[in-house]
């Protein structure tokens, strides 16, 4: 065995007394705290809208040290607690600033169109309490906040099909936009990003689309699905530079992306992790005592429900160019 501690023994769900999903870990004081959905049941059709992801509250995840049992918090957050929000809490993010914890999350407001909302605590498991409307010129879904080393924050967010990214892609908000089917050679829509004012809680300026690039700097095409952005962006810093990770969505992989700037522009590097079971695939990137994890699901835990999913973790092995090794998500590797 290398260095990296054998990942079998981290291949199992961190619960199986509630489905959970999208998992946002983070360190905050020395303890990993994880932030996912919370799956439930639901009579939403699988068929590419998302609607059988009927989300409602949030329950944060915690563990002492890797290894440490891993602690289930509760309700943090209920969407009758969201005034602006109708229904489907998709995937979180968590950051730290202010000495404040800020929640951030996707929702659909009462119009139906999906929106980023933020709530506050002061400890890192909440309760969290929803400001009263959602982000000013948030949109789309599944939101992610790096607060890079000298203070500023970024958000990242954005999603394919039932994640509405489509229906913005002019800029306006367009209901009859088509979902993206990958069929196009057109340059494929990118992630969106927001420098953050320090409230945390408002944008500093508009969503910027910025397009993943390829590795002669030309966007990525739509039609190249096994590399183009999905949903499920995430970056992480490593050595000086962004690493931007994401889902290709319907092809099931986790890639990644590198730049010296938070703000991009993001090239393709390559693949993480091959699929899961299950439709979707969703991660975050985290340093821990020096070693860096992967967290992500599957839907294992249900006998492979595309909604009904669990949160796990394995090391990632970063070369000291930032190269990730890809991984296979039932090998040892
Ligand atoms: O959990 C609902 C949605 O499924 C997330 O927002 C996507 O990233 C996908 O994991």
């Amino acid at each position: 065995m290398s260095q990296f501690q054998k990942n079998s023994e981290f291949k199992t769900p961190l619960v199986t007394h509630i489905y959970t999903a999208d998992p946002s870990a983070h360190v905050f004081d020395g303890k990993i705290y994880i932030y996912p959905s919370h799956d439930l049941e639901s009579h939403g059709l699988d068929d590419g809208s998302g609607d059988h992801f009927d989300m409602k509250d949030y329950h944060i995840l915690s563990m002492d040290d890797i290894g440490a049992p891993c602690v289930e918090h509760g309700c943090a957050l209920h969407i009758d607690d969201v005034p602006w929000a109708s229904k489907q809490m998709w995937a979180p993010d968590a950051a730290y600033k202010n000495g404040k914890y800020y929640l951030y999350f996707p929702a659909k407001d009462k119009d139906g169109i999906f929106r980023t909302g933020v709530a506050t605590s002061l400890t890192p498991t909440g309760p969290f309490k929803a400001e009263a409307d959602y982000i000013p010129g948030s949109r789309s879904i599944d939101p992610a906040v790096l607060v890079d080393d000298d203070g500023k924050a970024y958000i990242y967010l954005g999603g394919l099909w039932g994640g509405q990214l489509e229906r913005w892609a002019t800029g306006e908000y367009n209901p009859d936009a088509p979902q993206d089917k990958g069929t196009s050679d057109e340059p494929a829509l990118g992630v969106l990003i927001a420098e953050m004012n320090s409230d945390m809680l408002t944008f500093k300026e508009p969503l910027v689309e910025s397009k993943l690039l390829d590795e002669n700097g030309e966007p990525l095409k739509k039609s190249d699905t096994d590399r183009r952005f999905f949903e499920a962006p995430w970056v992480h810093k490593f050595n000086g530079k962004y690493y931007l990770s994401y889902s290709t969505g319907d092809t099931h992989f986790l890639c990644y992306a590198e730049s010296d700037s938070p703000k991009g522009p993001f090239k393709y590097k390559g693949r993480i992790l091959e699929p899961v079971i299950g439709w979707t695939t969703h991660h975050s990137i985290v340093e821990f005592k020096g070693k860096w994890y992967l967290f992500y699901h599957d839907s294992s835990l249900s006998g492979g429900a595309t909604h009904l999913r669990c949160v796990m973790f394995r090391e990632l092995e970063i070369a000291e160019d930032g190269t990730i090794t890809c991984m296979k998500p039932y090998d040892d590797n």
